[in-house]
């Protein structure tokens, strides 16, 4: 963070497959909610003509943008298409945010708060006090739950919802997390992003939200995405495990020679 950095431009981004019946009501709520903010939908070709609806908010509002993309690469590339975007537009502050309506805009201007007090990244948690879960079933909590605790055990990160995809960043952090090494696609994505920021030394701080179920459409989550999300957590930790006994080792030498 530097002392002249601006924070008043904010690009929410949404990306979106086959979310026709969400895509109108969660912008409306978001233009309601942080009326300055601008939104861009960042769709994957959807076969249920969510790209077209998007089009015609887009021609009514000049605070919405439409991004199409020729299909469906999952949501991580997604949102690395729309943070390139938004970082070329100049916005000062990025939000991802799903258009199912398990995020409520009504709860961004906490995580923008968050923001313009000095974190250079903020989640929006539902496993901190005073976050919760609505209509959830109790496998996908369990799922949801045991990743973070999976990703806290190998990476030692003290972040409790490490899966979580409501996330507002600087423009400066997303420029110093190296966002082209980033191969995540799906829940992975998030705990990547995470996992960087807190690597290269930013702060990051969890707001408590509440995470609704979504009423509408179909969830894209799949095993394949789950199996993502261990190995990757698993290969990361392994990595970063081995650097700190190499460490310790080093260290443990050159005490020995010092000795010797
Ligand atoms: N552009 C794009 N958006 C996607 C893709 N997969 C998911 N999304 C969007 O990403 C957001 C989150 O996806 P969901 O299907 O709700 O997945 P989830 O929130 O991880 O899972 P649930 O909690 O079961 O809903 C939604 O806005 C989706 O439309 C994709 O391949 N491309
Ligand atoms: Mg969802």
């Amino acid at each position: 963070m530097t002392s002249e950095e601006s924070l008043d431009r904010v690009l929410v981004i949404i990306p979106t497959y086959n979310e026709s019946q969400n895509i109108e009501s969660i912008t409306n709520r978001l233009r309601r909610s942080v009326p300055d903010a601008h939104i861009l939908i960042a769709d994957d070709n959807s076969p249920d003509g969510t790209g077209d609806i998007a089009d015609r908010l887009s021609s009514d509002d000049d605070h919405i943008h439409v991004m199409h993309r020729k299909g469906k690469e999952g949501l991580g590339a997604a949102y690395l298409a729309g943070f390139h975007w938004g970082l070329d537009e100049g916005y000062d502050i990025l939000v991802e945010h799903d258009a199912d309506g398990s995020h409520q805009p009504e709860e961004l201007p906490r995580l923008l708060q968050a923001i313009r007090a000095g974190a250079d990244m903020v989640k929006g948690s539902r496993w901190v006090k005073g976050g919760s879960v609505i209509n959830w079933p109790k496998s996908r909590q369990f799922i949801s739950r045991g990743g973070s605790l999976w990703t806290r055990l190998w990476l030692g990160i003290p972040v409790k919802d490490a899966t979580g995809g409501f996330n507002a960043f600087r423009a400066s952090t997303l420029r110093g997390i190296s966002l082209d090494e980033v191969a995540s696609a799906g829940y992975c994505f998030q705990i990547d992003l995470v996992w960087r920021a807190i690597r290269n030394g930013y702060t990051v701080v969890e707001v408590p939200i509440e995470f609704v179920e979504r009423e509408f459409g179909d969830s894209k989550m799949s095993r394949n995405i789950v199996v993502e999300a261990l190995l990757r957590t698993t290969l990361w930790g392994i990595e970063y495990r081995a650097k700190q006994l190499f460490g310790l080792g080093r260290k443990a030498s050159r005490q020995l020679l010092r000795k010797a």
